[in-house]
């Protein structure tokens, strides 16, 4: 039984961006409410829209433009081919190839339904299906040879269907082969307040005990898991079919069960507090964005992030409380942020005589960015953060 706890209300697609044109024309809206499934202790959103409105050949995001996340990638190949020695690797997910790109061609091959990304590999010669992924797909891939590793990376949380998904990826597992995937920490997430991490793509926030549970119905199960910092805070999970012996259970997934029992997160109650913070998280940002108005100081956002539109929706921010914001992708430049209608300008750096204060879109950047502005800052420049509590910083 699902138990409603968060209403974000009416939210555009978090990653359709306006054209000028399309300015006046009424947005596709859906209501963006989170539920607990206490049998499942699964947290997810209530209305699901059709991946095809959401992953299409306009898909803007792409993984490669922060250095964090083309360092994050770097790395965790790197420690793959040391510890697993994969031969052959599928990526689900791959988006503009940041972790593929770190393989040899021969042995990887990745799975994009975004065809504007897809293309993005494909013309790097990787091997590219710009298709979703499911059962016909996985055999077609790995009708000559199984995968010894399946990676994906914030993507599961992406995609409705288990069945299909997790049957596709036993069909294609060699029978020494794993599964990595590595999304947002539900515990994270509910430690930060960080309710931007519910917008239409994320249909689930995982936690491990709820991913175990999920995992059993298709005889998988959890043999490590790692925290990471990526997007605020995410885990990695390595996953095998429990027919494979060739790896021991880690003690790391007990005590990552243990703290998350700990914290509550198989309670209503506990994500019934959350909402309370949430509330008051809305609240505090409202204030602060009312008290720069009337200081009448410069204020921009930083990073026109998906997680900004639930922000901005939920919250009631508009061009009238930031100005525009500042972006490094191309597709999103010259573009309004869906539903604020904020502009999104080209990435400039920081510049204390335009701009007193930025509002921190891609807060799961924090570090990067400051270093990037660090002249900004000496000089007096201020950022907004909404999470762990808004605050100016
Ligand atoms: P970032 C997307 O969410 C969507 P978003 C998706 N659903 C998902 O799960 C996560 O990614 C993984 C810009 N930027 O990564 C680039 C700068 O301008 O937080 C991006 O537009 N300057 C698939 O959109 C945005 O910020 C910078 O210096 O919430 C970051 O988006 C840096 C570092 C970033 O994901």
């Amino acid at each position: 039984m699902i138990k409603k706890f968060l209403d974000l209300g009416y939210q555009p697609l978090a990653n359709s961006f306006v054209t000028k044109k399309k300015l006046k024309h009424r947005e596709n809206r859906f209501k963006l409410e989170v539920g607990f499934d206490s049998k499942n202790y699964l947290v997810s959103i209530l209305k699901t829209v059709s991946k095809e409105k959401m992953f299409n050949k306009n898909y803007p995001y792409k993984s490669s433009e922060s250095n964090t996340m083309r360092k994050s990638f770097k790395e965790f190949a790197r420690i793959i081919k040391t510890k697993f020695k994969p031969k052959f690797i599928i990526e689900i997910g791959s988006n503009d190839g940041a972790f593929i790109r770190n393989f040899n061609r021969k042995i990887v091959v990745g799975v994009e339904p975004c065809k504007n990304l897809a293309q993005i590999t494909k013309k790097n010669n990787y091997k590219t299906y710009a298709e979703y992924w499911n059962q016909k797909l996985s055999k077609k891939i790995t009708k000559n040879k199984k995968a010894d590793l399946i990676y994906s990376a914030n993507t599961l949380s992406h995609i409705e269907n288990f069945n299909e998904i997790f049957k596709a990826i036993n069909n294609s597992l060699s029978e020494k082969g794993i599964l990595i995937l590595e999304d947002p920490s539900l515990l994270k997430c509910l430690q930060n307040v960080a309710y931007d991490q519910f917008y239409c793509e994320h249909i689930y926030v995982f936690s491990t005990i709820s991913l175990k549970k999920i995992l059993e119905k298709f005889n998988l199960e959890i043999f490590n898991i790692e925290n990471t910092k990526t997007h605020g805070g995410s885990n990695r999970y390595f996953i095998k079919n429990k027919n494979n012996n060739f790896y021991v259970i880690n003690k790391n997934v007990k005590k990552e069960i243990n703290k998350e029992l700990k914290f509550g997160l198989n309670k209503l109650s506990t994500y019934k507090k959350f909402t309370k913070k949430v509330f008051k998280s809305k609240k505090k940002l409202i204030e602060i964005f009312k008290s720069l108005k009337k200081k009448n100081l410069s204020v921009i956002g930083y990073g026109a992030t998906a997680k900004s539109c639930t922000v901005l929706n939920y919250c009631g921010l508009n061009k009238n409380n930031i100005k525009y914001f500042y972006d490094t992708t191309s597709y999103k430049i010259n573009k309004y942020l869906p539903g604020s209608k904020i502009l999104v300008k080209k990435y400039k750096k920081l510049d204390i005589k335009d701009i007193d204060v930025a509002y921190l879109g891609a807060w799961n950047f924090k570090d990067e960015i400051f270093k990037k502005e660090k002249t900004f800052i000496k000089s007096g420049g201020k950022f907004i953060m909404h999470v762990p509590y808004p605050k100016i910083i």
